[in-house]
């Protein structure tokens, strides 16, 4: 039993189209104005208060950085956790439009200190077919020290407060734990840039009947890319990579809707954050995308390594390129840049790709969830055109 989320809008196991009388996509909860939203923030436990984080303090990063460095998501196995880094939470937490307010920390009264933390920033989401303005929610930490004390659901009520007062009323978000109920379910895939390195760390291991020499050989790219026109994305493609984008991410039915301002701010390169590349043909034209982040890992108790470079697909469009040419050049990109790793989901249309580029397929499963918003169907991930950071 979920004691917290059965009492939240969200789509329970027990919902059978049958019995709740509506197969069709909308809101679950009944409507409301922001005139009905609480006006005081929610109770916290005595001795801790709330405090709204501005990532461009320098101070309020670090120690957002420190939390989450410290506190934040680990594999099943505790050995990696994931290290975000101060450039991606500016980046990630300060999209157009985004509210201040919405990048909420939960700190310790006396001593000040950043024990918890979440955030939303808003987008565009179409679902089946609806456009429906959201938050992305992201970046719920509760500090190690606090576990299992009921102050994760806190957290969710403020931000849902303070984001219902902004007139928004659903959300997307994902998470590898199971609650109510995921509207798709997608996996992880992995292909090793860093052979040697990810099985000294315990990331993967040599196959049966492999040496590391042919293992090397295995996963060996070619140094440069290989398509013609291949480039850095720069500000004066944006009206064309919009377009490009907007007509791929129209063929699934969970995917973001970006305005020009958005593709800017989330597609433009940022060293050590984001890298877009896009293909220019001879008439100058515009025909393909492919784009990465970069969230690497610390390494928990390793003596000789301390973090795990990896690269993370984001949004690719493959229209004139093959999808498998394209995404070999986003891996040797990304091998220049010295990740070790390159992590893909099994959503958009990777699933005919990931095993031809000798991606392995990962023990982490990745759920996608929707506030207020019942879907009549679930989606398999190749419908799935959404990725959240
Ligand atoms: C989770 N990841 O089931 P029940 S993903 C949502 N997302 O509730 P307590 C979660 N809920 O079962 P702890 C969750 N994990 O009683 C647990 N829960 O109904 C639920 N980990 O709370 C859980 N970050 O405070 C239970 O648990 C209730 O102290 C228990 O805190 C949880 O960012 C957590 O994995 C995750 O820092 C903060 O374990 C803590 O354990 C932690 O007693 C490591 O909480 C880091 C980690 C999660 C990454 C993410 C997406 C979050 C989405 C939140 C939901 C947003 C809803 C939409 C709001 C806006 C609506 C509008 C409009
Ligand atoms: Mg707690």
């Amino acid at each position: 039993t979920y004691a917290f989320w059965e009492t939240q809008p969200v789509a329970q196991f027990n919902d059978s189209v049958s019995t709740s009388g509506s197969a069709e996509d909308g809101p679950i909860d009944a409507p409301k104005t922001v005139a009905d939203v609480r006006q005081e923030p929610y109770n916290l436990p005595e001795s801790f208060v709330w405090s709204t984080c501005d990532v461009n303090d320098t101070k309020t990063v670090e120690e957002v950085y420190q939390l989450l460095t410290m506190n934040y998501v680990e594999d099943d196995e505790a050995m990696f956790r994931f290290n975000y880094s101060q450039e991606f939470l500016q980046w990630a937490l300060q999209p157009p439009g985004y509210q201040a307010n919405w990048v909420l920390g939960v700190r310790v009264s006396s001593s000040g200190k950043l024990v918890a933390f979440i955030t939303g920033v808003p987008a565009t989401v179409r679902v089946r077919g609806k456009e429906v303005s959201m938050v992305e929610i992201n970046f719920l930490c509760v500090h190690k020290k606090l576990r299992a004390k009921r102050l994760a659901p806190v957290l969710i009520k403020e931000i849902t407060r303070r984001v219902n007062l902004r007139g928004i009323w659903q959300a997307a978000y994902t998470a590898g734990v199971v609650l109510p109920k995921p509207v798709a379910t997608a996996q992880y895939w992995h292909r090793s840039l860093n052979p040697k390195k990810l099985i000294s760390v315990g990331f993967s291991r040599l196959a049966p009947r492999m040496t590391l020499a042919r293992t090397l050989k295995l996963y060996k790219l070619p140094d440069q890319p290989q398509t013609p026109g291949l480039r850095p994305l720069t500000a004066q493609d944006v009206p064309q990579v919009t377009q490009l984008l907007s007509q791929y991410l129209s063929t699934y039915e969970l995917a973001p809707i970006f305005t020009e301002e958005e593709v800017l701010h989330y597609l433009m390169p940022v060293e050590g954050v984001i890298d877009t590349h896009v293909v220019e043909d001879a008439d100058g034209k515009l025909t393909d995308m492919l784009s990465f982040y970069t969230l690497p890992s610390t390494i928990i108790g390793n003596p000789t390594y301390k973090t795990l470079k990896a690269a993370f697909m984001y949004y690719t469009v493959a229209k004139a390129t093959p999808l498998q040419q394209l995404m070999t050049d986003a891996l040797i990109l990304a091998a220049k840049k010295g990740h070790d790793v390159f992590n893909a989901l099994d959503i958009f249309e990777n699933d005919k790709i990931l095993k031809d580029l000798k991606f392995g397929i990962g023990d982490g499963r990745l759920r996608y969830y929707l506030y207020n918003w019942r879907v009549a169907q679930e989606l398999k991930a190749s419908q799935i055109g959404l990725v959240l950071l």
